[in-house]
């Protein structure tokens, strides 16, 4: 290559060109890479960063590193989503060109669900489920950071082709033939499937972790009745990943390698089934959004039984739904493509089948009715995020049990009206449950509250719009309008209900602006939690100090029932327990390996992506000689002794003991 052709590449494939926007998005991201790079060396932070968080094994930071990063790509995907409702709030809009809304939207999706959703609900699982058995981490501390670092590099890799190389456009599912290499040549769709492979790959290590560790790590006496529903949520969605992710992969790799070596897996050309790879997303696709449900369902529980101040009503039957949802949501995955042209018979199969899901979900809302039903009840700006999902949720649950029949589907297909469905369920229930559990467990993770007043108003404010959102889309849905088009005529009675949609897309995005100067605002001013206990809580994380010390538990305790930590203030065994002995206690060591092992993950997939195979194959030599590494390293840990913990549960709960 002489220089000339170096600077065609660069300027004509390599760096993204041409739209406005995206050079705007390209200074932004330059200035504040620069300013984090500023602020960290002027004051000192490099090393504090590495020790304290790029090499910490501990599920706490690890549960926060997972949360910022979701923090981050909510408004990634928010921002994503304004310029889609920008672009459709009138008739014949040219804010983006219709490839660029391809790409937007495609963008919005993936990172929403694969790189929002589900990180955010294992940032809070990380968080609070170890400390709710009673245990000092997972199972496996070190596969833990290393799912971490996983996750974060695909999402990375993801992100980085909005500069270089260019979007993903061939929306959120990647069907071929659209997403294969006759259509789609080029790095674009290469980026979705290297990122959410390598993504993928750290989902499924936490699954099995979190498998482990509920299995392995309970506290004395917590047999798996008297788990937290939380964690018994957390059990269950990890099995769900266990078996749904394996089939992602696949699908993503038979196609990596259709693009990347011309084999004819999903082409029609060599005798290949595109229909497959539809079968095999869906596989996984369908049990993804219980993935996404099922810890939701945990923390509203938690909170409302919590702010009700009553036992959970109907403990095992919400156990036993959970588990029959699980099981169904491996066999509806066909309702994602009615009109693709199976038999009738298949069709009613798979009709049925998601029908039944509402029973034992309505079982659940049932459930949560009747606990709140003669509580004490509290509203606090986190039981109002879990009060606002009921009614909404049975919205999008009942809009859903009509996507179901398959002969109506015909009508609904694709059309905003399913949009609006999938939108109900995911925000009131994921995204509320999301807001929820912040609220909720934030004292634990800080040692202080999330500002009440501020968080009441996001709440409100993130309600009326969601609503103001969705609602016109339902009806613009059975209008005729069919998702993913970018733009749409005068005159065909659509032109309100878009723009008052896209009102309320913004009043969303204001609520989010409230949510996240709260961080900011209670980090300065917000008051110390002193008792650990802020809610009067009924599960072991509120045993323990906030923030929760990186030992968890100074004793470990002993559990007597449901609602472990609710029985021994009913039994007044608190305070006795602070004054038996401390015994020094086993941490696992610290690892920067977890780390780089991504960062080599990361270069050969950017390899793979350009289709550089010595770059994508020195990358893997490079994980390689860190596993090798691995297998020399003792990992011997070290011991925290008693007079130090003693020092520091007295520290942070002098109110406490001098009592
Ligand atoms: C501010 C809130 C949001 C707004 C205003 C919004 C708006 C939209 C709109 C208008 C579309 C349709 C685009 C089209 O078909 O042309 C869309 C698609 C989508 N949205 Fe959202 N959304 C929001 C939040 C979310 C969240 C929180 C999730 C997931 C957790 C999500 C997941 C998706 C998915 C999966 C698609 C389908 C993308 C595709 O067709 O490939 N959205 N969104
Ligand atoms: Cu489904």
């Amino acid at each position: 290559m002489n220089l000339s052709e170096i600077k065609d590449f660069l300027i004509g494939e390599f760096f993204v060109t041409g739209d406005p926007t995206i050079y705007a998005a390209q200074v932004m991201i330059a200035l504040t890479t620069i300013g984090i790079i500023f602020t960290l060396t002027y004051l000192k932070k490099w090393k504090w960063l590495w020790r304290e968080w790029l090499t910490t094994v501990d599920h706490k930071k690890i549960g926060i590193m997972y949360i910022i990063v979701a923090m981050l790509m909510l408004f990634r995907g928010g921002a994503d989503a304004l310029m889609i409702r920008t672009q459709l709030a009138l008739p014949n809009m040219d804010f983006l060109e219709a490839q660029t809304y391809n790409e937007v939207f495609t963008t919005h999706g993936t990172i929403m669900l694969l790189f929002m959703a589900m990180p955010f609900l294992i940032g809070l699982i990380n968080v609070a489920m170890p400390l709710q058995i009673g245990a000092r981490d997972v199972a496996f501390p070190y596969l833990n950071a290393l799912s971490f670092w996983l996750f974060f590099s695909g999402a990375m890799l993801f992100n980085l082709s909005f500069i270089i190389g260019g979007s993903p456009d061939a929306g959120w599912v990647n069907y071929p033939p659209l997403a294969g290499g006759n259509l789609s040549p080029g790095p674009e769709i290469n980026y979705y499937l290297i990122g959410l492979q390598i993504a993928g790959i750290g989902t499924l290590t936490t699954g099995i972790n979190f498998i482990a560790t509920i299995l392995k790590m309970r506290a004395p006496g917590m047999t798996l009745m008297r788990m937290p529903i939380f964690t018994w949520s957390s059990l269950i969605t990890s099995i769900i990943i266990l078996f749904a992710f394996p089939v992602l992969t696949i699908a993503l790799a038979l196609l990596t390698i259709d693009r990347l070596f011309g084999s004819h897996f999903f082409t029609v050309i060599g005798e290949g089934l595109p229909e497959m790879y539809v079968n095999l997303f869906w596989l996984w696709g369908h049990p993804e959004v219980y993935i996404l449900i099922l810890p939701a369902f945990g923390i509203f529980s938690e909170v409302i039984s919590t702010f009700a101040r009553k036992r959970l009503f109907g403990y095992k039957a919400m156990v036993y739904s959970m588990i029959i949802i699980s099981l169904l949501s491996f066999v509806v995955w066909v309702h994602h493509f009615f009109t693709m042209g199976s038999e009738p018979a298949a069709n009613s199969f798979f009709s049925i089948s998601t029908m039944a899901i509402a029973i034992p979900t309505g079982v659940k809302i049932f459930n949560w009715l009747l606990t709140l039903y003669k509580g004490k009840i509290k509203f606090t700006t986190a039981h109002l995020w879990a009060l606002g999902f009921m009614p909404n949720f049975v919205i999008g649950g009942a809009t859903g049990v009509m996507l179901a029949s398959a002969p109506a589907d015909y009508q609904y297909h694709n059309s905003y009206f399913l949009i609006s469905h999938f939108h109900y369920v995911l925000i009131s229930g994921t995204v509320f449950s999301i807001f929820a559990g912040l609220h909720y467990w934030w004292p634990k993770m800080f040692g202080h509250k999330l500002n009440e007043r501020l968080g009441k108003w996001a709440f409100w404010l993130f309600v009326v719009g969601f609503n103001v959102t969705f609602v016109p889309m339902y009806i613009v849905g059975l209008m005729g309008m069919t998702r993913r088009v970018y733009t749409y005529e005068e005159g065909l009675g659509w032109t309100t209900l878009n723009f008052i949609e896209t009102l309320g897309a913004y009043a969303m995005g204001i609520a989010f602006a409230i949510i996240v100067y709260n961080i900011y605002y209670s980090a300065r001013y917000g008051e110390r939690d002193k008792t650990g206990d802020p809610w009067d809580g009924r599960t072991l994380e509120w045993s323990i100090p906030s923030p929760a010390p990186e030992y968890n538990f100074a004793h470990v305790p002993k559990v007597k029932g449901l609602d472990a930590f609710w029985i021994m203030k009913k039994e007044n065994k608190t305070k006795k327990k602070e004054k038996e002995p401390y015994k020094p206690i086993h941490m696992p060591d610290d690892s920067g390996q977890p780390f780089m092992m991504s960062l080599f993950f990361f270069i050969s997939g950017f390899g793979f992506v350009w289709e550089w195979m010595w770059m994508g194959i020195l990358g893997l030599v490079g994980v390689g000689v860190i596993m090798i590494l691995r297998t020399f390293d003792k990992d011997e840990g070290y011991h925290i002794s008693s007079r130090e913990i003693k020092r520091r549960e007295r520290a942070a709960r002098e109110d406490r003991i001098d009592e």
